[in-house]
Order: C-alpha cells, then structure tokens, then sequence
C-alpha cells in the first residue's frame, strides 16, 4: 500500500502585480491552459487569486477582484475536475467565486476581513482555510515579533476555528493555515515549520504554502529570483509533509508531485521492507575489497 501523500493546491494567480507570476494569467484562456498543465502535472486543486498578498502590495477592490476571478473559475469550472479554490479577504468575492464553481475559500485573514465573514462561509458551505498573519500584507514584515510563535499561532488558530464553527462552519469545513511568510521573520517561519506538528496536533488538516517565498531567499541569497527558489521550495515543503502537512500551495506542481512520489516511495519501502535484525545490525562491516566486486 502506498503511503497517503499530501495534497498539492497548484498556484494560479490573475493580478498583474503578484511577486512570481505577476499578469501572466489575466486572460482567462491562458489561466485556463496554465491550469490544465497544472491538473496534468498532478495538482489536486487549484486556488485562484485575483488580489496580490506579497508585502507592499495594493489592495484591489471588490467589483475588480470579481472581474479578475470569477470568469476564470467559470471556465475552469467547464474545464476541471478537480475543485477549485478562490484566494480572497472578501465575502462579496467568495460568494461570486461559488457561484462560478468554486467550493473553497481560502482566507489570508481567517475569516476576520469583514464583519460577517464567518457567516457568510457557513451560507455557503464551503471548504474554508483559516490561515495565520500578523498584521497586513502592506505593512506585515516592517518589524513582526513574537513570545513563542508556534504557541502564539497555534492558539490564534484554535480561536479562529471556534469562531467559525460558532458561526456555523461545519468542523469538517476547516483547514489551517500557519502563514509562513506573512508577518513572520525568518526565525518565525523555520519555527513553524519545525514545529508544524503542534498545529497538525489541533486536529484540522493543515495547508502549508512555503513555495518560492522569501524566506528561502534569506537562507540562500543567491535566489534572490523567486523561480530560482524551486530546491528550496522543495526542501521545505518535505519537511512540511513530514510533520503531518496535509495540503502543500505550490507554484512548481509536476516538481511537487515527484518530489512526494519519491518520499513516498521510500516510506512504503521502510514500512513493506522486513525490520533488520539485531545480529544484521550488530554484524561487523565487510572488510575492505571483501563483497564490494
Ligand atoms: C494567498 N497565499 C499566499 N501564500 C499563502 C499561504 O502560505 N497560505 C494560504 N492559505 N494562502 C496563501
């Protein structure tokens, strides 16, 4: 049996100012081919988004969001089968996304962008995911700062969860998100990362998105390219399914999708492959030029 690999959400932005793929995808024909290739290439969902979350970025309004997404899930409603996800702050922009065939709201604010958030999600029914930020993307990484961030986010995103089931969000409507790279410094975001598994302890599935962030750029200046961070994308999104990430947000799918074929591969093989015995690992090496041909 194969071990259960997390999901892959493949990346499809439509704004013209997003830090990977700024305006590549704003005519909804070619955000449709980029999500077909996605799809082929293994992706299991897709998340559409029609508003910038990078630091700086101008905010969008709510009647040009629309315009921006809900043709481009309408056709890629006619087009996939798989589901589709919508990335916004907005209601206004989550119940047009649903209306044109979405059935997820993934919310960079956990359902805090507007009074009524939260019972907008539970009328619609949908897949929420309830991500961690500290303060506003405009402003989020001037100077963010923590006791204990695992602990801090952790927390924040227990009360989220309640909130929305108070509202009336189904349990089983609810994925976590720890934000990695949204009002975090570097320090911040290797320790959610390491520590993924107390927010996965929670008992929601979590989404992890590190694919082509900046952080990686902090650990190795030389991508300072956002399409130069593919190894370290990798890296860290491993690490995130090791410690129990369920759903990984990624620019690169079909690389993704080989990298956790891989992982997977080599867990069944640990899990199928008889347990050595003590006297194999006791026995004493070969000596040299013994059994190596
Ligand atoms: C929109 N967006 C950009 N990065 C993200 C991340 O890490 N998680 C989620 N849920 N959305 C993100």
């Amino acid at each position: 049996m194969t071990p259960a690999r997390p999901l892959v959400m493949g990346v499809l932005n439509v704004t013209p100012d997003s830090f990977s793929d700024g305006g590549r995808f704003l005519d909804p024909d070619v955000a449709v081919a980029q999500a077909l290739a996605m799809v082929a290439a293994g992706a299991d969902l897709i998340d559409v988004g029609g508003e910038s979350t990078r630091p700086g970025a101008a905010p969008v309004g709510e009647a040009e969001e629309i315009d921006r997404v809900a043709p481009v899930i309408r056709a890629l409603a006619a087009h996939l089968a798989v589901p589709l996800s919508v990335d916004t702050t907005k209601p206004g922009v989550a119940r047009a996304a649903m209306a044109a065939g979405a059935s997820v709201w993934n919310d960079i604010t956990a359902l805090s962008g507007a009074s009524d958030s939260a019972e907008v999600a539970a009328a619609l029914g949908c897949k929420v995911v309830l991500m961690h930020m500290q303060g506003e993307p405009r402003t989020m990484q001037d100077d963010p700062r923590y006791g204990d961030v695992v602990a801090e986010v952790r927390d924040y995103l227990a009360v989220r969860a309640e909130a929305a089931m108070a509202a009336g969000v189904a349990r089983e409507a609810i994925w976590l998100d720890p934000g990695i790279g949204f009002g975090k410094r570097l320090a911040h975001n290797l320790a959610l990362l390491a520590h993924l598994d107390q927010i996965v302890a929670l008992g929601f599935p979590v989404l992890l998105g590190v694919s082509r962030k900046s952080f990686l750029k902090a650990i190795d200046p030389s991508a300072s390219d956002a399409a130069d961070r593919l190894g370290g994308s990798l890296a860290a999104a491993l690490a995130g399914a090791d410690r129990g990430a369920a759903i990984l947000r990624v620019h690169d799918v079909r690389e993704t999708v080989q990298a956790l074929k891989v992982r997977a591969a080599i867990t069944g093989a640990r899990l199928l492959g008889p347990p050595p015995t003590v006297q194999e690992i006791n026995a004493p090496s070969p000596s040299k030029g013994e059994g190596q041909g």
